[in-house]
């Protein structure tokens, strides 16, 4: 009967989770949504013009060419219980007020790091800790090289020992599904000690 089918149907729907990713200026944010994402990504990118000479560092980051400027959206089926919504902050400061929008309902965090600069995330860092928002920490590789130890990372950010900080490559798609398969453990560890 059709009315069953649609009982069904609703009673196994997948849980979904709204994840943020987030983290500094061109840390490859919107490159990490488009590696893992299942769907096509919805992207609100601009290019970066001359306007932004001496306002935009792009030291490291020379050859990007556009910049989110309100949000990135992907999905990630991770398994047949459990779908996650992911959406991509803008990274340049003068976009982070829209920042505690983008966070309502939000379960958790990815904060992803450029190995070369980590200090531009920290604002990140900062602000999901402040919110009491779970996160754990992706160190982009960029070059695919991971020069410092994990902890020599951890430390310098500040980052407590309860959050995971793993390594990463934002143009991976394996990569970056173990950074949110690694939240989503953490997410749960914490459900089940509270
Ligand atoms: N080599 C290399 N390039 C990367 C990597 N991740 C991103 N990029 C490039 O670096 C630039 C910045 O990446 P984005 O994904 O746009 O970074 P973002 O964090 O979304 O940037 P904003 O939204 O402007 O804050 C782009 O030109 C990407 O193609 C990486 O892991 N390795
Ligand atoms: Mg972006």
């Amino acid at each position: 009967m059709a009315g069953s089918d649609v009982a069904t149907d609703a009673s196994s729907a997948p849980d979904t989770v709204k994840i943020l990713i987030a983290g500094g200026f061109g840390v490859g944010k919107t490159t990490m949504v488009g590696s893992v994402s299942e769907i096509v990504p919805l992207r609100t990118e601009e290019p970066l013009t001359m306007a932004g000479l001496g306002v935009d560092d792009l030291d490291g980051i020379e050859e990007k060419r556009a910049t989110t400027v309100a949000l990135d959206f992907g999905r990630i089926t991770i398994s047949q219980d459990l779908v996650l919504y992911l959406f991509g902050t803008p990274g340049q400061q003068r976009f982070w007020f829209m920042w505690n929008d983008l966070a309502l309902g939000a379960l958790g965090a990815v904060v992803l790091v450029d190995v070369r600069r980590p200090e531009s995330s920290f604002a990140a860092i900062d602000f999901f800790e402040r919110r009491g928002i779970p996160f754990v920490v992706g160190v982009n590789g960029f070059f695919g090289e991971h020069p410092y130890p994990p902890e020599d990372i951890r430390e310098a950010l500040a980052v407590p020992e309860h959050v995971q900080l793993l390594l990463c490559d934002a143009r991976d798609r394996e990569s970056c599904r173990d950074v949110l398969i690694a939240l989503i453990d953490q997410l749960i560890a914490s459900a089940v000690q509270a």
